[in-house]
């Protein structure tokens, strides 16, 4: 087997959510640091962490990004332990589990880093030091230019005075409901990790497990999701069969009530955004979870609710009437 190599690092939850993907398939990978690539590899077209660098049509190497397209890359291109239910009302709600949590998990995560001091005071001593050794001035420097930075980028995943206690207070209740839901079961769904759960997973490396505030509150109210975070780090030991997924005809309150939270929040968002990008819109304005948002609209989810839309709609009748019951009375009803 071909070993892949990527460039990624600690603090990046999408290079975490791949990290974890390779290792729980048994994909042999090499790890680079940013900057620490061998100096013949070709360069992405836009810098986003993870970057791939996988074999092109003509076999040389191509710089590949995007984790959810590559996810499903690995599943045609490696056999065995999966990542996507055969069930295709299964696989649609672990799509949606996965776009929830790469799109919208990562507001908390962006949010609690740059807006509180302790989380933005760790940050920036703790990841600019990920790119070599660096004295006292040259960290100081790096951290104030980098916290800067990210700090004034807030406004893309759309926090900000009036948006951040619902994104807080959505953080909080996924922390109570996944608890809940771990009393029962190891994974999302079922006894086998999905994409949805290395989605929730990358975003979590970093809430739940790293930066002050929002860790703070997950060793106060969910220490199994901690102890999940630790374990779905490294799951090559796992021997999944297939009867570990669940039934769609079937599926626990503790999920639906998952499925309910992501209803709440994000396909309220997803909507609002597709509608203002092919307006052209200066920004999106609606209401999530009963209160006022306001963000700049963001092209790349209006492409994510097409490509769930996509999926819903080549879903056959028995599996879209599965799907349509996990999703009645969420805020997904109606959105596919
Ligand atoms: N949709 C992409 C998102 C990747 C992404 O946003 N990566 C972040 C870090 S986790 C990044 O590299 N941002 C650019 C930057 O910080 O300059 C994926 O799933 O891989």
């Amino acid at each position: 087997m071909d070993t892949i190599s990527l460039s990624g690092a600690p603090g990046s939850p999408y290079s975490r959510k791949m990290l974890a993907v390779l290792r729980y398939r048994r994909i042999p990978y090499r790890l680079f640091w940013p900057g620490r690539e061998p100096a013949d590899y070709p360069a992405p077209k836009v810098r986003l962490l993870p970057t791939f660098y996988l074999p092109g049509d003509d076999g040389a190497l191509t710089a590949v990004t995007d984790s959810t397209p590559l996810i499903r890359r690995f599943e045609r291109d490696y056999v065995g332990r999966s990542l996507r239910p055969a069930s295709p009302a299964l696989a649609f709600l672990d799509s949606l589990l996965e776009d929830y949590g790469d799109e919208w998990l990562t507001k908390a995560m962006f949010h609690y880093r740059w807006v509180y001091k302790a989380d933005i005071d760790q940050a920036s001593g703790v990841l600019p030091s990920w790119r070599g050794t660096l004295d006292d001035d040259m960290l100081a420097a790096m951290g104030k230019a980098f916290s800067e930075r990210q700090i004034s980028r807030l406004r893309y995943v759309g926090s900000n005075a009036t948006t951040g206690p619902v994104i807080e207070a959505s953080y909080v209740r996924l922390l109570d409901l996944f608890e809940n839901h771990l009393k029962r079961h190891g994974f999302l769904l079922g006894g086998r990790p999905g994409a949805g759960d290395f989605g929730v997973f990358g975003q979590l490396t970093q809430l739940a497990a790293f930066d002050p505030t929002p860790t703070t509150l997950a060793a106060r109210r969910a220490p199994r999701v901690m102890a999940w975070v630790q374990l779905v780090e490294d799951l090559c030991g796992l021997e999944p069969v297939e009867s570990d997924w669940f039934d769609p005809a079937n599926l626990p309150d503790t999920l639906k009530a998952i499925l309910a939270e992501t209803g709440r929040v994000y396909a309220p968002l997803l909507a609002a955004n597709a509608k203002a990008v092919m307006a052209g819109a200066e920004s999106v304005e609606t209401e999530i979870d009963g209160h006022p948002w306001s963000q700049q609209p963001f092209a790349y989810q209006a492409k994510c609710l097409g490509w769930l839309r996509e999926e819903y709609g080549a879903l056959g009748g028995a599996d879209r009437a599965l799907v349509d019951a996990a999703l009645a009375g969420t805020g997904w009803a109606g959105l596919f």
